[in-house]
């Protein structure tokens, strides 16, 4: 069973308690909230108001990915909001596994994501403390990017040792309909929605979800 994980900064924010409501009894697994702070990457997205939004229309997990610099500081307030998986980024803070730690006392779900520039070697010494593990095959700050393919290798490596570690292996950015088909096969365990194939589409969600839980 794959999770479908809907990325929130491509719906439609004028509207976003019927879009939450729509994904949510359309099958979505998992919210992905995209968290920019305009220095660790060069946008600036959805904030604390739009998690605690998503929090009071869904009973779902959510998850936040916080591309912003020193996470450790503000992991709290994302708690608070209600978000119930924590992604941060290695390269933005200083003591990774201590905020990992934090996360998990927390009763939260510890996850690292790995931007395009960082191998799985290079994150070897966090994996025992992540609950999730995102994989960006884009580069980090913006929806309706290209997959890039050499990530394929680093993923393979990565669904590897997912069980000796115990935690969920999940892709983001360019996952397209052929994209999940090919690493679901692999072992991948979920996916974030984007552009690519579930937002701005001729077809509801309902229909695009069990398509892709189908495949
Ligand atoms: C990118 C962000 C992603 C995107 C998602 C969009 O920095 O982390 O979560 O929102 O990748 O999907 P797509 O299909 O437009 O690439
Ligand atoms: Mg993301």
């Amino acid at each position: 069973m794959k999770l479908l994980c809907p990325s929130i900064m491509c719906a439609n924010l004028d509207h976003i308690k019927d879009e939450i409501e729509l994904l949510d009894q359309a099958g979505a697994d998992i919210f992905h909230l995209d968290i920019m702070d305009g220095n660790f990457v060069p946008n600036i997205t959805l904030g604390l108001s739009d998690v605690r939004a998503v929090r009071r229309n869904t009973k779902k997990m959510i998850d936040v990915h916080l591309m912003i610099e020193n996470p450790m500081n503000k992991v709290q307030w994302f708690i608070d909001a209600g978000a119930d998986i924590i992604y941060i980024h290695p390269e933005s803070e200083r003591f990774v596994i201590k905020t990992l730690q934090y996360i998990k006392e927390q009763g939260k779900h510890p996850g690292i994501a790995i931007s395009p520039d960082w191998s799985m070697e290079m994150c070897s010494e966090l994996l025992p403390f992540c609950d999730y593990v995102l994989v960006m095959t884009v580069n980090p700050g913006f929806a309706g990017q290209k997959y890039i393919d050499t990530m394929t290798l680093k993923v393979k490596k990565l669904v590897e040792v997912k069980d000796h570690y115990g935690y969920r292996l999940l892709i983001d950015g360019g996952c397209s309909l052929e994209v999940i088909q090919s690493l679901s096969k692999i072992g991948v365990d979920g996916f974030v929605l984007g552009t690519s194939v579930l937002f701005n589409k001729d077809e509801d969600y309902r229909t695009i979800l069990n398509r892709l839980k189908e495949d």
